[in-house]
């Protein structure tokens, strides 16, 4: 059986969503997975690192996520230093973040983390001199305010989580790897589909804009989502009915309307896939 981490396992402040755990050096600790999000940021050294069923290299400056469920373990440690910033990705103060014009956000914390596998970890993140003395500077402040617990601290400590993801996001925005600003593109896209998704959209204007060929789009797309473009519509489209259904008291052809299905029958045949349940009976049971 693996262990499964809780956030309880390393907290330093009781019930609050962000901790720090320094590893310097990491000593060896077996394959695991969190109930929490991880973001590592290598700070020394080098080793190897599996993910799931995958292993890459990782040296100072890499950053990344580990989010929940997945399977990970550092081996081959060679001086290996890290900082694990723990997280609850489940928190309002992140859920409400509005990182619309900010790809890099989505690509670190969303992209990255679930895909990387598909391109052999070539999309991640790695900062240079300076970006990662900001980065490590910013952790410092953070896990000072956690350990000092001074009036006000759970607000600065989560100004000062936050800042720092934005920080990463914007160095992510600034890689010249192909397979990163592949993954930025793809953001780009996914950001405008969740703000575009009720009107129609037109896939080949979206590849345009991302300055890639339908087909590469296309590729790109599925490989950074694991869904291909049209999917990932639909199920945007379907997450939005489904909340007018249940909190709005919308009927199903609002709801069809309202989200962009133009058809509701092809609506209603969609959410019944999907969801395993029709949206009619979605809408009385709820
Ligand atoms: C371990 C290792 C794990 C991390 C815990 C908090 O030493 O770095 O990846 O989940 O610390
Ligand atoms: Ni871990």
């Amino acid at each position: 059986m693996l262990t499964r981490l809780t956030m309880d396992d390393f907290v330093l402040v009781k019930d609050f969503f962000i901790t720090v755990a320094r590893r310097d050096p990491q000593p060896e600790f077996p394959r695991h997975t969190h109930e929490f999000s991880e973001l590592v940021i290598i700070t020394k050294g080098h080793g190897a690192h599996r993910v799931d069923e995958a292993e890459f290299p990782v040296s100072v400056g890499d950053v990344f996520v580990i989010s929940g469920g997945r399977e990970h373990e550092f081996s081959d440690m060679e001086q290996l230093a890290l900082v694990n910033v723990i997280f609850d990705p489940d928190n309002p103060a992140l859920r409400n973040l509005d990182t619309s014009d900010l790809p890099g956000f989505r690509s670190l914390f969303f992209l990255e983390p679930r895909h990387c596998k598909n391109h052999r970890f070539e999309s991640r993140l790695r900062l240079s001199g300076e970006d990662l003395k900001k980065a490590e500077q910013l952790v410092d402040e953070l896990e000072d305010e956690l350990l000092k617990t001074r009036p006000g601290f759970k607000a600065i400590a989560t100004a000062l989580f936050i800042e720092l993801l934005i920080h990463l996001s914007r160095c992510c925005g600034k890689s010249g790897n192909p397979e990163a600003q592949s993954l930025l593109r793809i953001a780009d896209a996914i950001n405008y589909l969740e703000r575009h998704y009720a009107e129609q959209i037109n896939f080949g204007k979206l590849a345009q804009s991302a300055g890639m060929s339908p087909r590469s789009f296309q590729r790109a797309f599925f490989r950074a989502t694991g869904v291909p473009a049209r999917n990932y519509l639909i199920m945007t489209r379907l997450k939005h009915a489904a909340d007018l259904l249940k909190y709005r008291g919308y009927s199903v052809s609002e709801s069809a309307y309202e989200t962009g299905f133009r058809d509701s029958n092809y609506f209603s045949r969609l959410f019944k896939k999907y969801m395993k349940v029709s949206p009619k009976h979605f809408r009385s049971r709820n």
